[in-house]
């Protein structure tokens, strides 16, 4: 499957990883919008948060245990915000599954 972020994740495309397990992969995103900026992916391939069924989302529930443990160790104590973009029209760009964790800065809201 051409997809980067499995690529990603079986290590054919290098990147800056924070967090492996069974399940789960972290990795720094190459274009930063925080000066902490981590995508927290499911190894497993879902194309997006449209495709979370109850048969597949457990992973979900383990990637945000996995994103509370990485904003203690990256120092966001203060707080941090987990971004999904789900589809074209909210901006998702690569069709897997993926959380951005994002601190260091404040942010405003409503977000654009
Ligand atoms: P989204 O727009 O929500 O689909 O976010 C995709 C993010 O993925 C975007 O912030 C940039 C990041 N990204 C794209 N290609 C790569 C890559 O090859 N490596 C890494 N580390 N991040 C990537």
């Amino acid at each position: 499957m051409d997809c980067i972020f499995c690529k990603i994740i079986n290590g054919e495309i290098p990147s800056k990883k924070v967090y492996e397990d069974d399940t789960v992969c972290a990795f720094y995103d190459v274009e930063p919008q925080a000066p902490v900026h981590v995508l927290v992916v499911p190894k497993e391939h879902i194309s997006s948060a449209a495709f979370i069924t109850p048969e597949n989302s457990a992973v979900v529930a383990h990637i945000f245990e996995v994103i509370a443990k990485l904003a203690k160790e990256l120092g966001l104590e203060e707080g941090f915000r987990v971004v999904n973009n789900c589809g074209d029209i909210a901006g998702q760009t690569v069709k897997h599954l993926h959380f951005h964790l994002m601190g260091g800065r404040a942010f405003s809201w409503p977000a654009g």
